[in-house]
């Protein structure tokens, strides 16, 4: 597994620094965000130091599906019976702040489209 020892989320993922977790596996680490932006917000992250959606290569697919099948365990778990919401910032331009591939799982309140 790839770690940047100045990434937070890597830090995160190895327990260097602390979070509130929701879920855990051998390559993923759910927490809760720091500042939520709705009721229930998890991040869901890979536990490879992969920097974004646009870092990806062909040998992350089932990573990728297996952090969206995490999120459906979580929102199922938390009760976010009337709908929730993935979300993945790409670069600066798409508001993006931690350069560790992460996926907002929001919920709990109603959500409205598009985002700003
Ligand atoms: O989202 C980055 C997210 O990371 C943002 O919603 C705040 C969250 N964050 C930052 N630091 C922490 C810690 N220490 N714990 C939990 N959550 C944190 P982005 O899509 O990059 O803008």
């Amino acid at each position: 597994m790839t770690t940047a020892t100045d990434c937070l989320f890597c830090r995160i993922a190895s327990g260097a620094i602390p979070s509130t977790r929701v879920y855990e596996s051998d390559d993923i680490v759910a927490f809760r965000d720091i500042d939520p932006k709705a009721p229930t917000h998890v991040l869901v992250i890979p536990r490879e130091h992969i920097v974004s959606l646009d870092h990806l290569e062909p040998r992350h697919a089932e990573l990728v599906g297996r952090m969206h099948l995490a999120a459906a365990n979580i929102a199922r778990d938390e009760g976010l019976d009337d709908g929730w919401r993935a979300v993945v910032n790409v670069g600066e331009g798409g508001g993006q702040t931690v350069f560790h591939l992460h996926l907002h799982l929001l919920g709990g309140r109603s959500l409205t489209w598009p985002p700003g």
